[in-house]
């Protein structure tokens, strides 16, 4: 059989590598050996052919001039982009010999890999990769960033990452999207409940910003940031007290109930409502609709977590479905992440015996602090997959520590971005379109196989060439290092314990491109948590040291700064993927700072102004947009904008690297910061 890259002119599949839910099924049209168009999968179940605006222009990222064609080796100041080409003969000897001394004279933990799933696919993005550092012994990364608070906290109720298949809730009635900005950051979601909508369903959104979602929504919760715990907290309140609990459900699939009920006494609304914002019949009348509508589901988003209590918002939250037996109905529930159904053997792929010794492990949250202030700093950064320059807290500590002359940089990019302007050494990235790679998505239930659809790009490299190369340079002898890509797919899929996932294989794989996870109906008695049931109440919080029974616990005060900052995500950047690609910056226009009008007219401010936004840890500078958008007290900006052209649209100098209660988590949606409009001098 002919191999997609070969076909110079015709249709051939993919799937969509990006970090985000919707994990879309793709074909790519292809002429003269070129893609010429990205589109949805009309026979994918879950893409049914629609696709966003980002990867339907992911042709432009894919051929655009700057992608970087040879490795690079620095010759200027670091930051300021001055390199020459390089040969990988030099550049992978430059790295190893590099190493080498390092590891003599100070330790492997010198060194510190840095990466993110800037592609998804499971044996570039955490296969041998992991391998590598693990037999290097360097310093290990705890991969924080994105949601692993909540999903610590949801699993202190449900036991893992398992929750409402998406393709049941064409049947739910009630959708509550929570902390989730759904139109931007996972558009299938979005239109299952507009084709529910069609049949009755009702759409609540619950978030601090009336964006894109909250203004499709049936009825949009404007809420005060940090604070949601609280409010399901109300609602289980009136949910125990009106008699709305599902008593046989409670009695048959929790433990805690009866504490619960107790505990909850003291969350009245009056008191939820002074905190959070939310007026009281407000929520009574969503109280009353999640007791009285099913099936009803809550899609828990990222947002709610990216806080100093996220993780004990979410544990929360995840409480509710129980209480209305929600999880015995068809579209009913809860989804935070479904990546449980389709979790692969780790083990296999990534080798965590060949760790050697216990080695320190540096939370990737805290990078400005690894560089710069804790004991044995790192001397040595591995960098790919992600573009911590942008996207990491406390941005100027991290660009200080990116800077420092004694600390040897390698950066592994598709581009020039604003971190491998700082490397020593710059390695260029095939893109997920020109490898094989596996996919398993975190929101539907479908695997899928990757085979690359176009030739690499340049001299570039995927990373698990790299990390053989790196190796072999590294003269690690065990056979695992030469395993090809086909090996590591076969190895990860084989010897699995998921039960969902037993009837995968490679060899099936590659006839249909993509395979549901086994459906069964036992969830409930399958569950993984300590007691097999849901945990209302739960003994290993506590013994975590955090309350057993769910609670409201406020973000730190930072008192000294008027305004909650939500620096989140926008619709046409992935991260800051495509904030380098003028199709992409066109689409999103400029970076805006949404304010309550009452604040800017206290304040001088007036719509469309220049502001500067600062606080202890930075500043940047973004233009005002002044309504009704955000509460008073709040401001919001979307998208991690570049800053290589000079302009001060860094939102991450002013986010606090301080970690959330649970697993390290980040909490970029904590910070405080002041605004006013920037002088002019004219
Ligand atoms: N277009 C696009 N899509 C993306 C991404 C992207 O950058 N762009 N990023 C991808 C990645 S990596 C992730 S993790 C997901 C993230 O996508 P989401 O899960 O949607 O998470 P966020 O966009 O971070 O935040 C969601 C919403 O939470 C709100 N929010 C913040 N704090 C609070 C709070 O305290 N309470 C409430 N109720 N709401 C709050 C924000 O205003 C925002 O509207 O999206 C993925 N998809
Ligand atoms: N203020 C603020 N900061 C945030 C967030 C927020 O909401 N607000 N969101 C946070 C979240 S949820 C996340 S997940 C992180 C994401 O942060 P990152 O994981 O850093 O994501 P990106 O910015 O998309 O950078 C991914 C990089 O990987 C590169 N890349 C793509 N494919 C490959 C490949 O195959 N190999 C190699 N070597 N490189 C490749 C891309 O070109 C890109 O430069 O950002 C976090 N930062
Ligand atoms: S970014 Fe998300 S919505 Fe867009 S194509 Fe990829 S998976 Fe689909
Ligand atoms: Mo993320």
């Amino acid at each position: 059989m002919q191999r997609y890259k070969e076909i110079e002119s015709g249709v051939v599949p993919s799937v969509c590598s990006l970090d985000c839910p919707d994990q879309c099924g793709l074909l790519i049209h292809k002429k003269d050996g070129k893609i010429v168009k990205v589109e949805g999968d009309p026979n994918h179940p879950v893409t049914k052919g629609n696709i966003c605006n980002k990867v339907r222009n992911m042709g432009e990222r894919i051929y655009d001039d700057k992608r970087l064609k040879t490795p690079l080796k620095r010759i200027g100041t670091k930051g300021k982009g001055e390199f020459v080409p390089v040969t990988w003969k030099e550049a992978i000897e430059t790295i190893s010999m590099k190493w080498k001394k390092l590891i003599a004279e100070e330790g492997a933990e010198s060194i510190l890999p840095y990466s993110f799933y800037g592609n998804m696919g499971n044996i570039n993005a955490e296969g041998m990769d992991r391998r590598f550092f693990h037999r290097l012994g360097s310093s290990q990364l705890d991969r924080t960033i994105c949601s692993v608070a909540g999903s610590k906290g949801y699993k202190y109720t449900m036991g893992g990452s398992y929750g409402t298949d998406p393709e049941d809730m064409t049947e739910t009635k009630l959708f509550i999207l929570w902390g989730i900005n759904a139109v931007s950051t996972n558009m299938h979601q979005m239109m299952i409940a507009q084709k529910a909508r069609k049949n009755g369903a009702k759409i609540v959104v619950i978030d601090v910003h009336k964006n894109q979602t909250g203004r499709m929504a049936d009825w949009f919760i404007p809420i005060l940031p940090g604070t949601d715990g609280l409010l399901a907290l109300g609602i289980m309140h009136i949910l125990f007290k009106e008699e709305l609990v599902n008593k046989n459900f409670l009695e048959q699939y929790t433990v805690g109930f009866k504490e619960l009920e107790e505990h909850v006494k003291q969350y009245n609304p009056d008191m939820v409502s002074s905190i959070t914002g939310v007026p009281v019949e407000h929520i009574y009348e969503l109280a009353r609709m999640y007791g009285d509508i099913t099936p009803s589901m809550i899609r828990i988003g990222n947002g709610i977590q990216h806080h100093d209590n996220g993780g004990m918002i979410v544990r929360t939250i995840a409480c509710l479905p129980a209480l209305t037996g929600q999880w015995l109905v068809k579209g009913g529930g809860a989804l935070k992440s479904n990546s449980a159904f389709l979790a692969h053997n780790t083990t296999a792929l990534q080798r965590p015996d060949l760790l050697k010794k216990q080695t320190r492990t540096i939370n990737m949250n805290q990078l400005g602090q690894a560089l710069l202030e804790i004991k044995r700093p790192v001397r040595s950064l591995f960098v790919y997959g992600s573009n911590p320059a942008v996207v990491a807290p406390e941005a100027t500590k991290v660009r200080e520590g990116l800077a420092r002359d004694d600390l040897f940089t390698v950066v592994h990019d598709l581009f020039l971005t604003e971190t491998a302007m700082y490397a020593d050494i710059v390695l260029p990235a095939t893109s997920a379109f020109e490898n094989v790679d596996f996919y398993t998505s975190y929101w539907h239930q479908y695997i899928h196989l990757h085979e690359p659809v176009i030739n690499a790009y340049g001299e570039s490299k995927s990373n698990t060439e790299v990390f053989r190369l790196l190796a072999e340079a590294m003269e690690f002898d065990e056979p695992e290092f030469k395993d090809s890509d086909e090996v590591l797919i076969n190895q990860a899929l084989s010897s699995t314990s998921n039960q969902y996932l037993e009837h995968v294989t490679y060899d099936e794989l590659k006839k249909t491109h993509f395979i549901k996870a086994k459906q069964t109906n036992y969830l409930l008695e399958n569950l993984k948590t300590p007691s097999g049931k849901i945990e209302l109440y739960s003994r290993q919080m506590e013994e975590d040291g955090h309350p057993g029974l769910p609670t409201y616990i406020p973000i730190q005060p930072e008192s000294r700064y008027p305004f909650l900052f939500i620096p989140g995500p926008n619709h046409n950047f992935l991260n800051s993927t495509f904030s380098n690609n003028e199709k992409h910056i066109k689409l999103e226009k400029s970076p805006k700072l949404f304010m309550n009008v009452k604040d800017a007219i206290e304040r001088g401010i007036k719509d469309g102004d220049n502001v500067r936004i600062w606080n202890d840890r930075g500043e940047c500078e973004l233009a005002a947009s002044v309504g009704e958008l955000v509460l008073p007290g709040v401001v919001v900006s979307q998208g991690l904008w570049s800053d290589v052209a000079g302009e001060k649209h860094l939102v991450n100098t002013l986010t606090p690297d301080r970690v959330a209660d649970m697993g390290g988590g980040a909490t970029f949606f904590s910070g405080r910061v002041d605004v006013e409009a920037v002088k002019s001098y004219e």
